[in-house]
């Protein structure tokens, strides 16, 4: 019996007891039959204790660990939840099996202070590999729920804050701190990799047999830039809306939604003018894919114009005025005009109606996402100013003094990915094909390149690195397509048994939530392939789709 389904059987038979008791108290004869079962309880409880005075000793000695770099803050037994302290209480995983918490502290020069936590399950309980778990936005707290995931399914999980705390105010550590920057950029990631290889190798007293690292949006950047900077750290590696190219990001789609929408008062859009649009582009273009399902299965297919929904009397809720016609144009079009067409792709037509509230539509003027996520940055890493206009931002010239200042040292852009492949990697990049937030555009611009350099050097990409974009996805979930996806199952088959992932099952759940009822599947095809429907049967089962060479190329 592993320890995971020991510690079940344990609560399970408690509970049971429980009931006993009560049900006896209340006198149900046929009850007795089931209370033969509390020596059971008291058998499953000696063998839990002893497992977990193993668990608990051997985690405890982790304390004198001699770390690399850096050093051991705490290690602790955690039982469950109720044991797991964490800040904010909001992270706090729902679910935890029993494992050995150790939090760390990194310091690579005398400016650094690299947050780490390694989750390593109890030797029965361990899968024997090494998982690597990425960050979101500045990045700065500690993505705790990644972990408890990692740790649900055996993994020794590790992670960072990537040495600073952004809770109180997202991107002020920068300001004049360039080591931070740097330990933030890539350097913390790659060394918790070695820290947590080294924990998971103490505690168990063997090395893990394989390492994966999984990552969305910064942690997809993350991932990338582990392959291409440090491809020794992870045999496999999946990248999810990677904002790659973080210099273009943060003035190609944060600071020009931002410009876009509240230059002026008059180019805001509400929540009903963002149902407008997505009903209108639905309208237009739901049905090119051959299934009306409110999803675009390739939305560069689609070229809806929302001049047709300006308003021609009155201005009301139910059209548009010129300049949002214009502002909604720009979003999807993006910076090409005011830098150039290869600075940074546009975002994509669908799930307007649902994916740009917060995103894009917010309920007060200069605080939607992108203006949250991306105005720190201008005022902290770049100008130095908490109080700089974005008003005031010259496209054309500024752009290119951010990427003189920092895109080496904050962009993974890089595409040559042979040492990776030289090692035997394999990286899984996804992308949801509606995202809000990182142009799904920009991960197709990435792989082409990629695939352009390797095909020059006679090496077959699909070898190694598959690109699946995910119809109808919003920003690493959410959004009116099957928008639940198990990359880690079908990397370690890739990587372990050498079966590369031909398609990915997707599922659409009730509510999103995979705990309720599953309402559609739909395979996600290696780019440039595309999901076609045969044409019979249910198009909500993704048994009904062939993968198709159809797709056109990048744009
Ligand atoms: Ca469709």
């Amino acid at each position: 019996m592993s320890y995971a389904t020991l510690h079940r059987s344990v609560i399970r038979l408690s509970s049971l007891a429980a009931n006993v008791i009560g049900a006896l108290s209340t006198t149900t004869f046929c009850s007795l039959a089931i209370a033969a079962e509390p020596h059971q309880v008291a058998a499953a409880s000696a063998e839990l204790a002893k497992v977990e005075n193993g668990g608990a000793a051997s985690c405890q000695s982790l304390r004198s660990f001699h770390l690399e770099g850096g050093r051991i803050t705490s290690s602790s037994w955690i039982r469950n939840s109720n044991d797991l302290d964490v800040t904010p209480k909001r992270q706090l995983p729902a679910e935890v099996v029993p494992f050995c918490r150790v939090t760390a502290v990194l310091a690579p020069t005398s400016d650094s202070q690299i947050g780490v936590e390694v989750w390593l399950p109890y030797a029965e309980g361990w899968n024997g590999k090494f998982k690597g778990v990425g960050n979101g936005g500045l990045g700065g707290t500690m993505p705790y729920e990644s972990l408890a995931a990692g740790l649900r399914r055996g993994y020794a999980t590790a992670a960072t804050d990537t040495g600073h705390d952004n809770r109180a105010a997202p991107g002020v550590f920068a300001l004049g701190h360039p080591e931070k920057i740097v330990d933030y950029a890539y350097r913390a990631v790659h060394l918790t990799a070695a820290s947590g290889k080294a924990l998971a190798a103490g505690y168990y007293g063997r090395s893990a047999r394989y390492a994966y690292f999984e990552g969305c949006s910064q942690g997809g950047q993350e991932a990338l830039m582990e392959a291409q900077r440090y491809p020794a750290d992870y045999a496999g590696i999946i990248s999810g809306d990677p904002d790659y190219n973080q210099t273009h990001h943060e003035v190609g789609v944060h600071l020009w939604v931002v410009s876009t929408l509240y230059s002026d008062a008059q180019s805001q859009l509400s929540a009903a003018q963002a149902q407008l649009v997505g009903n209108a582009v639905n309208a237009a273009c739901d049905k090119l894919d051959g299934v009306a399902d409110g999803v675009l299965e390739d939305p560069r297919r689609c070229h809806f114009d929302p001049g047709v929904l300006q308003c021609r009397g009155a201005d009301s809720k139910n059209c548009l005025t010129q300049t949002q016609v214009t502002a909604v144009r720009k979003l999807w079009t993006g910076p090409a005009r005011a830098i150039d067409s290869g600075y940074y792709p546009g975002l994509e037509r669908g799930g307007e109606a649902t994916l740009w509230r917060g995103w894009i539509v917010a309920d007060t003027p200069e605080q939607n996402v992108h203006a949250q996520l991306g105005l720190p940055f201008f005022k902290y890493f770049v100008f130095g100013n908490p109080n700089w206009d974005f008003r005031t931002f010259d496209y054309q010239a500024q752009s290119r003094e951010i990427d003189k200042r920092f895109a080496s040292v904050l962009n993974a852009v890089d595409p040559d990915l042979l040492p990776f492949n030289s090692r035997g990697g394999k990286l899984i990049h996804y992308h949801g094909f509606n995202d809000p937030d990182v142009p799904p555009r920009a991960s197709i611009w990435y792989y082409e390149r990629v695939e352009r350099s390797l095909r020059r050097r006679h090496v077959d990409p699909g070898s190694f690195y598959r690109l699946f974009m995910v119809p109808g996805m919003g920003h690493c979930g959410g959004g009116p397509g099957a928008n639940s996806l198990d990359m880690i199952a079908a990397l370690e088959q890739w990587v372990e048994q050498g079966v590369a992932p031909d398609r990915i099952l997707a599922t659409k759940y009730l509510g999103d939530d995979p705990t309720k009822a599953p309402l559609r599947t739909h395979p996600l095809c290696p780019y440039p392939k595309i999901a076609r429907y045969r044409g019979q049967g249910s198009s909500d089962d993704a048994r009904n789709f062939v993968c198709d060479v159809e797709r056109s190329r990048s744009e």
